[in-house]
Protein backbone atom coordinates (compact mmCIF):
# COMPACT_ATOMS: atom_id res chain seq x y z
CA UNK A 1 0.00 0.00 0.00
CA UNK A 2 1.03 3.54 -0.72
CA UNK A 3 1.21 5.83 2.71
CA UNK A 4 2.35 9.32 3.82
CA UNK A 5 4.05 10.18 6.51
CA UNK A 6 5.19 13.48 8.31
CA UNK A 7 8.73 13.94 10.58
CA UNK A 8 9.22 16.66 13.17
CA UNK A 9 12.99 17.35 12.17
CA UNK A 10 15.59 19.45 14.29
CA UNK A 11 18.51 20.94 13.85
CA UNK A 12 18.37 21.83 10.10
CA UNK A 13 19.15 25.21 9.95
CA UNK A 14 20.28 26.21 6.16
CA UNK A 15 19.01 24.89 2.53
CA UNK A 16 21.85 22.30 2.33
CA UNK A 17 20.49 20.83 5.84
CA UNK A 18 17.41 20.49 3.73
CA UNK A 19 19.31 18.76 1.08
CA UNK A 20 21.10 16.23 3.16
CA UNK A 21 18.05 15.33 4.40
CA UNK A 22 15.68 14.95 1.15
CA UNK A 23 18.39 12.87 0.01
CA UNK A 24 18.39 11.01 2.87
CA UNK A 25 14.83 9.92 3.00
CA UNK A 26 15.00 9.28 -1.21
CA UNK A 27 17.37 6.54 -0.82
CA UNK A 28 15.53 4.89 1.92
CA UNK A 29 13.70 1.92 -0.08
CA UNK A 30 9.92 2.21 -0.76
CA UNK A 31 9.97 5.73 -0.96
CA UNK A 32 8.09 7.76 -3.79
CA UNK A 33 8.25 11.25 -2.47
CA UNK A 34 10.27 13.46 0.43
CA UNK A 35 10.30 17.12 0.47
CA UNK A 36 11.34 18.63 3.53
CA UNK A 37 10.05 22.67 4.50
CA UNK A 38 12.85 24.47 6.21
CA UNK A 39 10.85 26.70 7.50
CA UNK A 40 8.43 24.45 9.31
CA UNK A 41 11.00 21.83 10.29
CA UNK A 42 8.80 19.15 8.71
CA UNK A 43 9.49 16.21 6.24
CA UNK A 44 6.42 15.13 4.36
CA UNK A 45 7.16 11.58 2.26
CA UNK A 46 5.01 9.47 0.74
CA UNK A 47 5.93 6.23 0.28
CA UNK A 48 4.57 2.13 -1.03
CA UNK A 49 5.21 -0.10 2.28
CA UNK A 50 3.76 -0.57 5.35
CA UNK A 51 3.51 1.35 8.83
CA UNK A 52 7.17 0.55 9.54
CA UNK A 53 8.18 2.87 7.07
CA UNK A 54 7.80 5.81 9.48
CA UNK A 55 10.60 4.66 11.93
CA UNK A 56 12.38 3.84 8.94
CA UNK A 57 12.19 6.53 7.67
CA UNK A 58 12.80 8.82 10.87
CA UNK A 59 16.34 6.17 11.45
CA UNK A 60 17.38 7.60 8.29
CA UNK A 61 16.91 10.93 9.19
CA UNK A 62 18.69 10.78 12.51
CA UNK A 63 21.68 8.79 10.49
CA UNK A 64 22.63 12.08 8.87
CA UNK A 65 22.83 13.81 12.07
CA UNK A 66 19.37 15.62 12.28
CA UNK A 67 16.92 14.34 15.02
CA UNK A 68 13.05 13.08 13.61
CA UNK A 69 10.58 11.97 14.76
CA UNK A 70 7.12 10.89 13.15
CA UNK A 71 3.92 12.96 14.01
CA UNK A 72 0.56 11.69 13.23
MO1 LIG B 1 25.45 24.27 6.52
MO2 LIG B 1 22.97 23.30 7.38
O1 LIG B 1 26.94 23.51 7.37
O2 LIG B 1 23.52 22.51 9.00
S1 LIG B 1 24.39 22.27 6.05
S2 LIG B 1 23.99 25.03 8.22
Amino acid sequence: RTGKVELAIEGMTCASCVGRVEKALRRVPGVLEANVNLATGRATIRYLGDASMSDRLASAVAATGYEARPID
